[in-house]
């Protein structure tokens, strides 16, 4: 088996699973519920603004789509002018029995990042506000490090994309920013880079995606590599993979809204080690690769 397995039935999920019109399905957070996987999915509506519904699965591969949005815009009651334009690509950790979402809230003010959490992925309470614009690709991480709860982001200032860590001690009021991890000029990442996934724990620190970005003229390419941070001092970058683990390869990943992309947001990890990674291709549909922690940890090496 390659180490990284793009499964055949891909893509998973197209806009054709869902119950409504959409323009596109795309970039899902992914986690375990109630022994199922879910996916909270963004959806592009008809008027280009986004929006979340969830699909399940009993196997990880074939998932249904539920019949109405579980988020919207709308639902922002007190922060509606920072989301007016759309919510997108939704990242869920799992803490205790809450699962918290960081997702993009897009407006004039340029994107921002957004909390909310629920319990039952029907009703969401929604935190607010937790960064400055420009500001995006936002995860937390799913325990407390030496009493504090910590998140990446990839705050936008001049022309910098770059990856930064911060914490806190209640998830609503974040401090002591620090910057983690630059684009690596010349290679495959040398545009910008943003966190895909929320980091997963492994006996040799916190494995975290994240896509790079190069351009070519007109063009840009996403791909997506893997970097391991320190358990107790996560701002250590303790290895980085030289050469991405996904890239666009099919039509599938090639063609669509926008071409050459494959774009994460949400992963599983089995009990046995197995990482099931949901990805999008061409930010028009949703696919999954098959790998494990050992191949992964061995790409940060
Ligand atoms: O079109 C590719 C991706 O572009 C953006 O990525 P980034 O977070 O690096 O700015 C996002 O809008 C993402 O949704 C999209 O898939």
């Amino acid at each position: 088996m390659k180490e990284i397995k793009k499964c055949n039935k891909n893509p998973i999920i197209t806009k054709s699973d869902v119950p409504f019109i959409v323009n596109s399905i795309f970039n899902p957070g992914a986690v375990k519920f109630n022994d199922r996987y879910l996916l909270v999915c963004r959806v592009e509506m008809p008027d280009g603004r986004s929006s979340f519904v969830t699909a399940e699965s009993d196997n990880g591969y074939d998932f249904k789509v539920a019949d109405k949005l579980c988020l919207t815009p709308e639902d922002h009651k007190e922060c509606y002018e920072y989301v007016e334009w759309g919510i997108e690509d939704p990242r869920i950790t799992p803490v205790d029995d809450t699962f918290y979402l960081t997702y993009t809230g897009y407006s004039k003010y340029e994107p921002l990042v957004i909390l909310a959490e629920t319990k039952d992925f029907e009703k969401f309470k929604i935190h607010g506000i937790i960064s400055e614009p420009s500001n995006k690709d936002c995860a937390v991480f799913p325990e407390q490090i030496n009493g504090y709860y910590w998140k990446v982001d990839r705050p936008t200032a001049g022309n910098r994309n770059d990856i930064w860590l911060s914490k806190s001690p209640d998830m609503i009021h974040w401090g002591e920013y620090k910057c983690i991890m630059e684009p690596s000029k010349g290679t495959w990442e040398t545009q910008k880079i943003g966190n895909s996934s929320p980091p997963i724990k492994t006996k040799d620190g916190w494995l975290m995606l994240y896509h790079g970005v190069r351009g070519f003229g007109s063009s840009i390419i996403y791909k997506i590599g893997v970097v391991l941070l320190d358990l107790n001092k996560p701002w250590i970058i303790k290895g980085r993979t030289k050469v991405p683990i996904i890239f666009p390869e099919y039509d599938y990943e090639r063609i669509g809204d926008v071409g050459n992309v494959t774009f994460s947001n949400g992963w599983i990890a089995e009990q046995d080690g197995e990482v099931k990674i949901y990805y999008s291709g061409a930010d028009s549909n949703i696919c999954v690769a098959t790998t494990n922690i050992n191949y992964l940890l061995s790409m940060c090496k």
